[in-house]
């Protein structure tokens, strides 16, 4: 196939970027951390988004490759905020199950927060339910070592993803983000609304933060506001746009 050729020069030909959308946190009004989501700018076809090539590369493996650069381009741009007003960012990259199989993914995370001399805490890793479905044992001790490194761990997606609540309890989990699915009619549909409701009281009453994402209304965020949600993410606030785009609409207090 001409993209999975494409794929295997994308890293030497530094064709990758990641843009960024900002996270509003809802009790200071103020912008604390932002998600990391990987374009490919293809020679010829212009910007792809992951949803057409992340799916083939963790069927051939290039996605290791892959997922080490988002942690490492996460991590510089982490280390181009230091000194800036946007210093106090935290990151949040996202990461499929097929990389968590990798053994050496957390010395990978260390390494490079080290080697850029990043607090770990300013590190986010979103992960999907599936990895509460295959590999459990594994996947445990992964999340447990990179939790012990300082990094936050988020659940993506959450609640759409045919696993068990039971991880909650054997899992270190940080953060929920509430699946945008739920949130697309929370203000019309009355069992949006109540799974939503239920999902903030569950996070609340675990001691973790909860994100709402897909956040697209002023009656979205009202809503999730009067419900003690803790942060928005969503297309209201803005859509994920490259580094200095974002460092312009923050400098204007947008
Ligand atoms: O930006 P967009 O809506 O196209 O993202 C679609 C999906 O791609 C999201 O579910 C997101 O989690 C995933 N995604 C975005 N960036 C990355 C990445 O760097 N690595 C992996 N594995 N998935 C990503
Ligand atoms: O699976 P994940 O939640 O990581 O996917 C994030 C994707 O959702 C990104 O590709 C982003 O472009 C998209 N997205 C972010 N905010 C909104 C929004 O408010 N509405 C819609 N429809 N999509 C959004
Ligand atoms: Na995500
Ligand atoms: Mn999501």
């Amino acid at each position: 196939l001409e993209l999975e050729k494409d794929l295997s020069q994308a890293l030497a030909n530094n064709e990758f970027v990641l843009h960024y959308q900002p996270q509003l946190n809802l009790d200071s009004s103020k912008v604390n951390s932002v998600e990391a989501l990987i374009r490919w700018e293809h020679p010829r076809r212009g910007l792809l988004a992951p949803g057409e090539f992340i799916p083939l590369a963790e069927e051939n493996g290039r996605i290791t490759d892959i997922g080490h650069w988002v942690v490492m381009a996460a991590c510089r741009q982490l280390a181009a905020w230091k000194g800036t007003p946007f210093e106090h960012l935290r990151v949040a990259v996202n990461l499929s199950g097929r990389e968590l199989d990798n053994d050496h993914l957390v010395d990978h995370i260390r390494d490079t927060l080290n080697g850029e001399g990043i607090a770990a805490d300013h590190l986010e890793v979103e992960l999907t339910e599936e990895i509460f479905i295959q590999n459990i044992e594994h996947n445990r001790d992964q999340l447990f070592r990179l939790h012990d490194l300082g990094v936050q761990l988020a659940i993506d997606d959450f609640g759409v993803g045919y696993s068990s609540l039971a991880y909650l309890k054997d899992f270190p989990v940080d953060l929920l983000k509430i699946d945008r699915s739920f949130i697309t009619e929370v203000t019309e549909r009355h069992d949006d609304a109540v799974i939503t409701r239920a999902v903030i009281n569950l996070a609340q009453n675990l001691g973790l933060q909860v994100v709402a994402e897909g956040v697209e209304t002023q009656a979205q965020l009202d809503f999730l506001k009067g419900q003690g949600c803790n942060i928005a993410q969503g297309f209201l606030i803005s859509r994920p746009v490259p580094a200095a785009e974002l460092e312009k609409a923050l400098a204007s207090g947008e």
